[in-house]
């Protein structure tokens, strides 16, 4: 098994990160294009597969066509904000998943090869050319990056959430109920516990039904169980509260929402009075949230770097007709895409601790 050394993705996201945004023209022409792009490299990557590998492509052609147009998402937002380097990471898990269902390398390159020639049919030069530049640089890094396995993302459980995560898979909600209680009763921050107990766990269950050691069914009873969990961590309320709101939400577009859960119930432990929106919702929605609630303030979530276009856009539009309200991003596409999200955010936080430590602190410090 070729393995996608971190000197091998550092060389590729280097090379990436060395290209200049590209030049207005060509950002209007391929949001112009961009429909008829997503047909044309669907149709491409299509015919290169059934040629190489008929059966394989009928098994797959369904998630091939998904990834192919969503590819077509993921470009929209690395062209719009000039996040080259995170072509890189994202074509690891794109080559991961099509490891995962028997999909060589060589497919997908095919469906990168699908776009540029889309991009070259359709737009042309100097245009044309500066928008396939990234992808030529990918496609020269495929083999390398090749993997024939999906890479495991280690995730790192100490001994109380490995204890958890053993009653959460056995659906003990009693035992994971008493483990959680022994922490609190311990004098333990309910907030710190969440960051380094709970969130692994989720974490490893995520990894784990994405590494396909774990079914479906145990997957969502396991992440059920967790937000059962959350609930109660939440629920138990804060010894004062802190006199401020805040509104929790995910950017447009943005399905992944377990982070927001955990969010609020690290928030309200610590005293915060917090309303959660939930999964993705259109901007206008959102920007009437903020209007009807009045938080003090927002935190958004991002995961898929597709929805950073959709964040920046949230962002701009807060800061425009609610600029008192401090904003800020966590979720992975958060952080990949940080450089583009900072002007129009008061942070970019990893952690729940972090997240409720950074608002407080700006908030209070303004009273
Ligand atoms: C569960 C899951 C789903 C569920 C989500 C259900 C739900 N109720 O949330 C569903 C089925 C809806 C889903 C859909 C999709 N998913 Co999904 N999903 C996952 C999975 C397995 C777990 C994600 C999760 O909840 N993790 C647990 C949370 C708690 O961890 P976290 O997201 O890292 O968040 C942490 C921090 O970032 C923080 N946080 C998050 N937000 C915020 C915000 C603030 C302000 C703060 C302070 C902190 C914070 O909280 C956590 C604390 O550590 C991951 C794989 C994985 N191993 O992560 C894939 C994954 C994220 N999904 C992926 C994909 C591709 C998709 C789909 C496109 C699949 C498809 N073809 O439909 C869609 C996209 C949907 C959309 N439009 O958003 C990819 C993303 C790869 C990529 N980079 O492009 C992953 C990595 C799987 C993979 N390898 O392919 N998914």
């Amino acid at each position: 098994m070729i393995d996608p050394s971190a000197a091998r993705l550092a060389a590729l996201s280097a090379d990436l990160a060395a290209l200049p945004p590209l030049p207005a023209p060509a950002l209007a022409e391929f949001k112009r294009v961009r429909g008829h792009l997503v047909n044309l490299a669907a149709e491409r990557v299509a015919v290169a597969m059934r040629n190489g590998d008929p059966e394989r492509w009928a098994a797959q052609r369904t998630f091939v066509d998904d990834l192919a147009a969503r590819f077509g998402d993921l470009l929209a937002s690395v062209y719009a904000l000039a996040l080259f380097s995170a072509l890189a990471t994202e074509s690891l898990w794109h080559l991961s998943a099509f490891a995962a269902r028997g999909l060589h390398a060589g497919a997908y390159r095919s469906l990168v090869d699908g776009w540029v020639m889309a991009i070259q049919g359709t737009i042309k030069p100097p245009e044309g050319a500066a928008l396939v530049l990234p992808l030529e640089i990918l496609r020269r890094h495929i083999a390398d990056l090749a993997v024939e396995r999906p890479p495991r993302l280690p995730t790192h459980l100490d001994a109380e959430a490995q204890a958890l995560l053993e009653h959460l898979l056995a659906q003990d909600r009693a035992a994971s109920r008493r483990l959680l209680g022994s922490l609190l009763d311990a004098g333990r921050r309910p907030i710190e516990v969440l960051d380094t107990v709970v969130m692994p766990c989720l974490r490893e269950i995520g990894a784990r039904w994405q590494h396909d050691e774990m079914g479906v069914v145990e997957e969502h009873a396991a992440s059920e169980a967790v937000q059962y969990l959350l609930a109660q961590i939440g629920g138990r309320g804060a010894a004062s509260p802190l006199g401020l709101r805040a509104l929790v939400a995910c950017v447009p577009g943005e399905e992944h929402v377990l982070g927001t859960t955990a969010l609020v119930a690290g928030l309200e432990s610590e005293g915060w009075e917090v309303v959660q929106l939930g999964r993705s919702m259109p901007q206008a929605e959102l920007m009437r949230a903020v209007g009807k609630y009045g938080p003090q303030a927002f935190f958004l979530s991002v995961t898929l770097v597709a929805h950073l276009p959709a964040a920046v856009a949230v962002a701009t539009e807060v800061r425009r007709l609610h600029p008192e309200i401090r904003l800020f991003f966590g979720g992975s596409a958060a952080h990949l895409g940080r450089d583009a999200l900072r002007p129009h955010a008061d942070g970019i936080v990893a952690t729940l601790t972090e997240a409720h430590a950074v608002a407080a602190k700006l908030l209070r410090g303004r009273a």
